[in-house]
């Protein structure tokens, strides 16, 4: 076997094959192959002395919007230079296989490029604007060169439609990752620390609802020693191993 190669257990492919209803939760982990840090990787350059916690809250905007905001057009800037890695085709490769729902904690619409369909975006989506004010998802001038731009509508600073520590999960969102969650047969955890909550906690609402839970991640997540397999391996890795041992498989 290659040394890249990962093994895929065959309880796991056997359960897969017979699965209803598979659903995953992939992290930043995910992401990491595309050249997007995570949230565990330290901040670079000048954003190097700013914990990520701190600044993606509405308090940290409401004390300083134009740090907040800068912060977020260098993440975008970052993410606008990545592309899907063999991760994310692998996921959206996995959909044709079996009766699948992606809910991601990541906001880089990097699944969605890859070819995901129905996407849950359990913490929104950066590449969206927001009036901070009205709660409606905006587009501000292009004119606008102000940090944050106003809202074309009431002038009230624009913020990204992500969720931030603090805030509540979209309601469509919830609903849809834990009626997924209760109904899976399978259960995959994807390049995620399992330590923000409440996506964390749908790792342990599988385990609850008796679904056979896996793990892909070069290293444990706080879930770790609960699930059925952990696959020791990156995702750009695991993900394609598991779709060829599928396909191998005649599913
Ligand atoms: C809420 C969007 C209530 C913004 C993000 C229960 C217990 C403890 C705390 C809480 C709790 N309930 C609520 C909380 C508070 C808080 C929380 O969880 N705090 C933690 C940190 C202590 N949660 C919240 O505030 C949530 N809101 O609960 O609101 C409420 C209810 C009603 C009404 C009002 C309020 C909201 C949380 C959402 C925060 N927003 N993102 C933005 O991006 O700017 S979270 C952000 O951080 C990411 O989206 C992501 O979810 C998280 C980072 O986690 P991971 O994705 O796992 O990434 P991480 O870097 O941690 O780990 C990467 C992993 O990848 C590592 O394990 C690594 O080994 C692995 N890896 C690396 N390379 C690879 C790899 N894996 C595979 N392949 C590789 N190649």
């Amino acid at each position: 076997m290659a040394d890249d190669e990962v093994s895929i257990p065959d309880a796991l492919l056997e359960a897969l094959r017979a699965a209803r209803q598979v659903t995953v939760l992939t992290g930043a982990g995910v992401s990491a192959e595309s050249g997007v840090p995570t949230f565990r990787d330290a901040q670079q350059g000048l954003w190097a002395r700013y914990d990520p916690q701190q600044l993606a809250t509405p308090e940290a905007f409401e004390a300083d919007p134009t740090l907040v905001w800068q912060w977020y057009r260098w993440r975008r800037e970052l993410i606008a230079r990545a592309e899907p890695n063999p991760g994310h085709r692998a996921l959206a490769d996995l959909e044709s296989l079996c009766p699948l729902t992606l809910v991601t904690q990541n906001v880089d619409g990097l699944h969605r490029d890859a070819g995901s369909a129905g996407v849950v975006e359990f913490h929104g989506n950066i590449h969206r604007d927001r009036c901070s004010r009205e709660d409606v998802i905006v587009e501000p001038s292009p004119d606008d060169d102000r940090e944050p731009p106003g809202c074309p509508r009431c002038d009230a600073p624009v913020r990204p439609d992500v969720v931030w520590f603090g805030e509540a999960i979209p309601g469509d969102a919830l609903r849809t990752a834990l009626e997924a969650t209760e109904r899976a047969d399978v259960f995959l955890a994807v390049g995620t620390s399992a330590t923000v909550h409440p996506a964390a906690g749908l790792i342990d609402r599988a385990l609850d609802a008796g679904a056979v839970v896996a793990e892909i991640n070069p290293e444990a997540s706080a879930a770790g020693s609960r699930v059925h397999h952990a696959l020791a391996a990156g995702a750009g890795t695991a993900l394609p191993a598991l779709v060829r041992a599928l396909r191998q498989g005649g599913c």
